[in-house]
């Protein structure tokens, strides 16, 4: 009332502000009628408000505007929320994780990409929660005769969390604890059995790290276009980036690997599943191997290829070990589609899907769907299955599906931030290259001269040169290696590259000499872009 009087007085004075007032009313009335009905028109959704259609969803704020009927709610359109394709509830997603990094990595997954995969389970060394996710302990049932002296890592663990010390890294106090390295090659396989036991009946599970990213969306039509091709429940899967150590192939764990059901099955038979004694079994031989080995992801490889006879396929760059920056780029992977990235910092992960949802809402492919999907499914009434598609499925053109590229990653992160033009060196002469500082492009990863590699019979004297000085470097990239587009050097290391890479800043504090002691990276500018124009030619377009 004592607020109203005031406003009231000018009302009387004022017979223009009351004829604002009604149109302001009406308004807002015809607004709130609209936006119920398409809120009650919706298909209501099992994944959560947002998740399905995302536009359509309708938030109410108060703000000081009188409505007609009394009350003072008006209704925003919130345009900020996520886009997302069909939800995939026939793949589990099942995360590996560590106490020690599980805050700083973890949920940021599960603000981005994971909503994706309404089933997602998050594997720890420790029994914890993130928000409303249970973590569970992957290591609950690791038999610790076999495991040997490597768990007294795990009770410490135990014991920090009983005891109210921190866990997470950030002050560098953890020691041998950080990273949890000793114990996570334990994880792998306990994992594979819980994720199984858990959802014996999917077609797909997807095994990534805490730092791994997935670009969701490419998924749904990647495994339709799979489950055409290999029956998920009775032709077996195991893809990934193969690596190889010991002569045993295995799919690296931070890449992701994909299993499917008749993959599993061949590891446990169904008869098997719930046997605890035939499971402590399985899991006490590979204990054992784990124990005298490196890595669990090799652990899991040896199991898969040892007991179902399924060997890891080498189905890079679509499992990729290396993030936006750290990527060599090349015409072997510029036009491909991505379905991981790995050493994935927080920051990034935000980025990436960024990015994600950038280019679905750029092609529209936010709105596309399987041919047979129906409300049903949308609405989460109905599982989709990748074992019994309908029919319209099998014979769906996918190639009309417009998947995120390596190309577009490029286009988005990197082209606006390189040099466009050729620099002075600091002597004043015109280079071939643009150069950074204290930067490293991760040319060394390639083609790599250090003083014992110039000492090989047959190196001719501009490779002996090459690594004397950064100038010599930058000339044997830019005169003597004509297939060379980008050069690293570092006191008497010299990278050249055929490949492209962005790369990044090695420190950020310090001074310029500093800097150009940790090394300095180049790029032949023109020489670059002729090469990018190149590898676009075989997917024209760019993201903008
Ligand atoms: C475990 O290893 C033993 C000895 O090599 C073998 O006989 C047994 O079949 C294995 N069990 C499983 C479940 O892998
Ligand atoms: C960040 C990064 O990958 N830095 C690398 C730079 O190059 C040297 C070799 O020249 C590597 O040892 C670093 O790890």
């Amino acid at each position: 009332m004592m607020l109203a009087s005031p406003a009231s007085n000018s009302l009387r004075r004022s017979p223009l502000l009351v004829c604002i007032l009604i149109v302001l009313c009406l308004q807002s009335y015809y607004l709130f009628k609209s936006d119920s009905q398409t809120a009650t028109n919706r298909v209501p959704s099992r994944y959560g408000p947002g998740s399905l259609v995302a536009t359509e969803t309708v938030i109410v704020t108060r703000t000081a505007v009188v409505g007609p009927s009394g009350t003072n709610a008006v209704l925003q359109k919130d345009t900020n929320l996520p886009v997302r394709g069909p939800p995939m509830s026939d793949v589990v997603l099942s995360i590996k994780t560590g106490a020690t990094v599980i805050h700083s990595r973890v949920p940021i997954q599960l603000l981005t990409f994971v909503p994706n995969f309404p089933n997602t389970l998050v594997y720890s060394d420790l029994k914890s929660k993130i928000g409303d996710y249970q973590v569970a302990d992957a290591l609950a049932r690791v038999s610790a005769d076999e495991a040997g002296t490597t768990l007294k890592y795990w009770r410490k663990l135990q014991e920090i969390q009983a005891q109210n010390d921190g866990l997470s890294d950030s002050d560098g106090k953890m020691g041998d604890l950080k990273e949890g390295w000793a114990l996570d090659k334990f994880k792998n396989i306990p994992i594979l059995i819980e994720t199984y036991q858990k959802f014996p009946g999917a077609s797909y599970y997807i095994f990534i790290d805490g730092d791994t990213s997935l670009i969701s969306s490419n998924w749904f039509p990647y495994l339709m276009d799979l489950s055409r091709k290999h029956d998920p429940v009775t032709s077996p899967i195991y893809w990934g980036s193969m690596a190889l150590l010991n002569n045993v192939p295995f799919g690296h764990g931070g890449s992701g690997y994909l299993i499917n059901q008749a993959a599993l099955r061949k590891l446990i038979p169904q008869d098997k599943l719930y046997d605890e004694a035939f499971l402590l079994d399985l899991e006490r031989n590979y204990t054992k191997l784990a124990a005298s080995s490196c890595c669990g992801d090799l652990v899991l490889g040896q199991a898969m290829t040892d007991r179902a006879g399924v060997t890891v396929k080498h189905k890079w760059p679509w499992y990729q070990g290396e993030t936006w920056w750290s990527i060599p780029y090349h015409e072997s992977n510029f036009c491909s589609a991505i379905g991981t990235l790995h050493h994935v910092l927080a920051e990034d992960m935000q980025e990436i899907w960024d990015f994600e949802q950038y280019m679905l809402k750029k092609t529209g492919m936010d709105k596309w769907r399987p041919d047979g999907w129906t409300e049903q499914h949308e609405g989460g009434f109905k599982e989709w299955k990748f074992s019994n598609m309908p029919s319209e499925a099998r014979s769906q053109d996918l190639k009309k599906y417009q998947d995120i590229l390596f190309r577009d990653m490029y286009d988005y992160f990197i082209a606006r931030k390189m040099p466009k033009e050729a620099e002075k060196d600091d002597d004043g002469t015109m280079m071939m290259s643009a150069k950074r500082v204290g930067w490293d492009n991760r040319s060394w990863k390639e083609a790599e001269w250090n003083k014992d590699k110039v000492k090989k019979e047959g190196t001719q004297d501009w490779q002996k040169d090459s690594i004397l000085s950064e100038k010599n470097c930058r000339i044997a990239c830019e005169v003597h290696d004509k297939s060379c587009i980008q050069w690293y050097y570092r006191d008497g290391i010299c990278g050249l590259s055929p490949k492209f890479n962005y790369g990044r800043r090695l420190r950020n504090d310090g001074t310029y000499d500093e800097w150009k002691q940790l090394g300095v990276s180049g790029w032949v500018v023109d020489r670059l872009q002729s090469k990018i124009g190149e590898w676009r030619s075989k997917c024209p377009g760019t993201y903008a």
